[in-house]
């Protein structure tokens, strides 16, 4: 398709006359242009493809040494007033932060090619859906974002003569740590990402425009737009519900998005939408409709096996990219955690020789696979249905190894409010040197949220108000330990228990006790059929809350809501409340 929209082909000419490419090649997205690509990319070395026949279609990439994972010191929220960015976001000037890009960009596709990669996020003919053009000089950007996106003719189509488009402007340059940017532009709906080749820094659709824009967008226009999973659980009478879930990293987002159920749930089903983001809008009907905006999966390869999450596995069978994890001899990939014998030899992450016995890791534990949704055994049949899914509950969650119970309902819209913006996290060994420090990551969102953060709080608030029919909020933690430091809940597809009450509840079909923390299950409302080593008794203590956590957790609230300028009066008052529900 030849592009005539003016507005794009300005634009283009103009971060061209900047970068100076030496060509400038229109992605539309077709399987020839893949095919292209493709080779081109092995040719240079920058890709390896995969065996044909252990992973058809599949190709291998690393990243440089030093360009492994987002980089939320570099990332900046650039509004003309500091305060619009709010306490919690790096904050640079727009005029001060174009300057210092220009800099950076001038001259910096000299020798390469510049891609435009028109791309939807949303189903195709969708109301909801939105068109962005990233630039890039990276063919592994453009390959991931067909991946992760719907990408070529079909959002220039819907784009059509409409000057509405988030502006992406990529540049590899030298990879260089010190001069790596990432700058968002929420006035102007622009992201600009320098010296980067690596996922979230670069494949600006996904945490760039789909939460750090989207989010102001939603601000502005009355939409939410979330870093959550959506699934759907279909019971044996054919009833399907959607529920989401906002987490934190490292809390098992995307297993809980493709949960297998326990062999005791005959006849149900849970099927995924989407397993990172998720846009909602109130329908007609006075619901919150879902939809995925994104195409694909970028997940964690390291701990994705057949035992944790099988339909992730199976997902990146074929036609899907692997960056940074192990290179088999025979071309096939692994990592820690895949549940199969580690290779013999094999090349690590860093590209240098490997074997069991090695002290170094052989994937970078960030390592992802980049996999087509289509390809997802349980994707849910609605996973791109233009109006997307109705949402019946909410979840929030994290890891807390004494304070939150395993499962409590909010009192109301509100509360759920509440209970999103305290959540927390304690650290693991894997993240960070000090284990079991509490991170608070309001609704997970913390690194994603292009605006103030207190006005992000004041917009759930505002939005309760206009939903005829919200959906339930809810707190899951399927972390509690016990005194050997263990986790006591099974997790995993055990998981589905939780859901079953979460359903019955906002099916009215089940009654609840009124805690000072919210709504709380009677141990014998969760079905523990077929459970093996795991009693009434273990229930009932990860079901229990203990005052002298709480009052802990109550100073930790107080710290974290000082951190904000504009908290909404209903906040403090929600802290008040809880305060005198525990004196
Ligand atoms: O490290 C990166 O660039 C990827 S981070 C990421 C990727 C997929 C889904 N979620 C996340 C995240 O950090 O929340
Ligand atoms: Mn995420």
């Amino acid at each position: 398709m030849v592009c005539t929209n003016k507005t794009v082909l300005q634009w283009v000419k103009d971060m061209a006359e900047l970068t100076k490419p030496d060509q400038i090649v229109w992605i539309d997205g077709s399987k020839a242009e893949k095919d292209r690509l493709e080779i081109e990319a092995v040719s240079s070395g920058e890709m390896t493809r995969l065996d044909e026949k252990k992973l058809p279609g599949c190709l291998y990439h690393r990243t440089a040494l030093n360009d492994v994972a987002r980089v939320e010191h570099r990332t900046f929220i650039c509004t003309s007033k500091k305060d619009d960015a709010g306490p919690t976001n790096n904050w640079m000037a727009p005029a001060e932060a174009y300057a210092m890009m220009r800099g950076l960009f001038d001259g910096s596709m000299k020798g390469r090619t510049m891609y435009v990669i028109p791309y939807l996020m949303g189903p195709a003919g969708s109301p909801v859906s939105k068109v962005g053009i990233e630039l890039t000089d990276s063919i592994y950007v453009v390959l991931n974002m067909r991946i992760m996106t719907r990408m070529g003719d079909v959002a220039m189509k819907q784009l059509g003569d409409s000057p509405e488009f988030v502006r992406g402007l990529h540049g590899k340059a030298q990879i260089d740590e010190e001069k790596r940017y990432i700058m968002h532009f929420p006035e102007d709906n622009t992201i600009w990402s320098v010296n980067s080749g690596y996922g979230g820094n670069v494949l600006l659709g996904k945490k760039c425009f789909a939460l750090r824009i989207a989010s102001n967008l939603a601000h502005r226009e009355g939409w939410l737009a979330e870093h959550m999973l959506i699934l759907g659980i279909e019971s044996p009478d054919g009833k399907v519900q959607y529920v989401t879930g906002a987490f934190p990293s490292a809390c098992g987002k995307t297993n809980l998005a493709m949960l297998i159920p326990p062999a005791y749930a005959k006849g149900y089903k849970v099927f995924t939408v989407g397993d990172d983001i998720a846009w909602m809008r109130i329908g007609e009907d006075g619901r919150l409709w879902g939809v995925n905006p994104e195409a694909g999966f970028f997940g964690v390869a390291p701990g994705t096996s057949m035992k944790s999450n099988p339909n992730a596995l199976l997902t990146t069978k074929s036609n899907t990219i692997f960056t940074n994890v192990a290179l088999t001899s025979d071309g096939d990939v692994w990592w820690e955690g895949m549940g199969v014998p580690a290779p013999a030899t094999a090349t690590d992450w860093k590209g240098n020789p490997w074997t069991p016995a090695s002290t170094e890791k052989a994937a970078n534990p960030n390592s992802r696979f980049t996999a087509p949704a289509s390809q997802c055994p349980c994707i849910s049949p609605k996973w791109e249905a233009p109006e997307g899914v109705p949402i019946s509950a909410m979840l929030f969650g994290g890891r807390r190894a004494k304070a939150a119970p395993l499962v409590y309902q909010s009192f109301d819209w509100e509360h759920g409010v509440f209970v999103g913006a305290t959540m927390a996290s304690e650290t693991t060994a894997a993240a960070s040197g000090a284990v079991g420090v509490v991170r608070r990551d309001p609704m997970a969102m913390l690194p994603f949220c292009g605006y103030n953060m207190g006005d992000y709080f004041a917009h759930w608030i505002a939005m309760g108000k206009k939903i005829k029919n919200p959906p339930k909020i809810f707190n899951v933690n399927w972390f509690r330990t016990n005194e050997a430091g263990k986790f006591i809940w099974p997790g995993y597809g055990e998981n589905f228990r939780v859901l079953q009450w979460v359903l019955d509840r906002c099916d009215g079909k089940v009654d609840a006790v009124s805690t000072p923390i919210g709504y709380m299950p009677k141990a014998e409302d969760i079905d523990l059929t077929g459970l093996e080593g795991f009693t009434k008794e273990d229930l009932e203590g990860i079901l229990s809350i203990d005052p002298a956590v709480w009052a802990d957790e109550i100073k930790g609230i107080e710290e974290h809501f000082a951190k904000f300028d504009r908290l909404p009066k209903e906040m403090a008052a929600q802290l008040a409340a809880l305060k005198k529900r525990f004196a």
